[in-house]
This record gives structure tokens, sequence and C-alpha cells, in this order.
């Protein structure tokens, strides 16, 4: 395949306030370089209640929704820990490079070397601290990036977008 025909795809990554706790910031990074993919947006986030039911939309009816808030949330960790870094990641296949880099969802279950393998855990509450989330398909991608990002956070325009004047100001939303 010519570098011309090998498709894009995007990733949302978010280093959890474990990776944060842990002190595992530029060991992700450096996990992922091996990836070959390229960052085109990237922030500090304070996660808020709204935030968490939605990125985690699929999962609110679960009886352990309320302990996973927490702990996305960094509640668990205290005040100093209650935020998270949120990634965008381009590249040939970067949603399956990234999940593999990232092991399964489960950290007991996890491949040893994986992140998820090497740092999770599961806590005393039987929450799964696995440090990091990745988006698993295309769609959840595009979703979770809107989610996070505003289209002026992401040094190229990778989804639609349109210009809206708010406050005698004009903006760039997506579509
Ligand atoms: P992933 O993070 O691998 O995409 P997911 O979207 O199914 O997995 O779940 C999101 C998070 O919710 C996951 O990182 C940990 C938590 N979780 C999922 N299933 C769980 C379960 N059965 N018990 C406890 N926590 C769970
Ligand atoms: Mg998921």
């Amino acid at each position: 395949m010519t570098e011309a025909t090998k498709k894009d795809q995007y990733t949302l990554i978010i280093m959890k306030p474990d990776a944060l706790v842990k002190s595992l910031t530029g060991n992700i990074l450096a996990r992922f370089l091996e990836a070959r993919l390229r960052i085109i947006g990237a922030k500090v986030v304070k996660v808020s209640r709204e935030l968490v039911e939605q990125h985690y939309e699929h999962l609110i009816d679960e009886p352990f929704f309320n302990d996973l808030y927490e702990y996305f949330s960094g509640k668990t960790y205290g005040p100093n820990y209650e935020r998270v870094l949120a990634f965008v990641y381009e590249g040939e296949d970067a949603i399956s490079k990234v999940r593999r880099i990232a092991g399964a969802t489960n950290p007991l279950e996890a491949d040893p070397i994986s992140i998820r393998g090497a740092y999770g855990r599961i806590n005393k509450k039987g929450v799964m601290e696995n440090v990091i989330h990745c988006s698993d398909s295309e769609e959840s991608a595009k979703k979770e990036v809107h989610l996070w990002f505003d289209p002026d956070e992401i040094i190229k325009e990778i989804y639609p977008t349109k210009k809206v004047v708010k406050n005698n100001y004009e903006v760039i939303e997506w579509v």
C-alpha cells in the first residue's frame, strides 16, 4: 500500500486520574510512540458528572456507575487529582494499535506488558482502575472527540464543522 491510500483514523486517549497519581504520564506517552501515531490535540480536563454520564452513556444503568464516576472524576484520590489528560491521536489503524498497547479492559485479564496489565489494578471497591481510556471504534472516536474537544483545540479539521455567531463573535462548532 502506498502512503496516499492508507486510511488515517482518529482516537481519543485519556490518561485517567490513577495515571496521574502514579506519575505515569511520560511513561504512557513513551509507550504510544511505538504505534507511530501523531498527537493532534491535547489538554488537561476537570471531569464533571455530566461529562462522565455522556462519555460512559452505555454504562449509565450499571450498578458500578457511581463508583466509576468517583474513579474517573478523580474524587477517589482527592482534590489534587481531580483531572485527566485527554489526547487525540491520528494515524493508520490508530484505534486498534492503541487498544493493543492499552490492553484489555480488566487489568487482571490484560496482557501483563500492556499499559493496563502493567499498571492497572482492581481497587478495594471492586472498581477497575485501568489507567487509560481509548476509543473502541471509529464511531465512538467521533462521538468522544466531539464531547471532549472543540474544533479549534485540534490542529486540523478532522470532522465537519460550522461557523456560528455567539455574542457577536464567530465561533467554530462541530456540525
Ligand atoms: P473500555 O474502557 O476497555 O473501552 P468499557 O467501555 O466497556 O471498556 O468500560 C468503560 C470502563 O468502565 C472500563 O474502563 C472499566 C469500567 N467497567 C466496564 N465494565 C465493568 C464491569 N463489569 N465492572 C466494573 N467496571 C467496569
Ligand atoms: Mg469503552
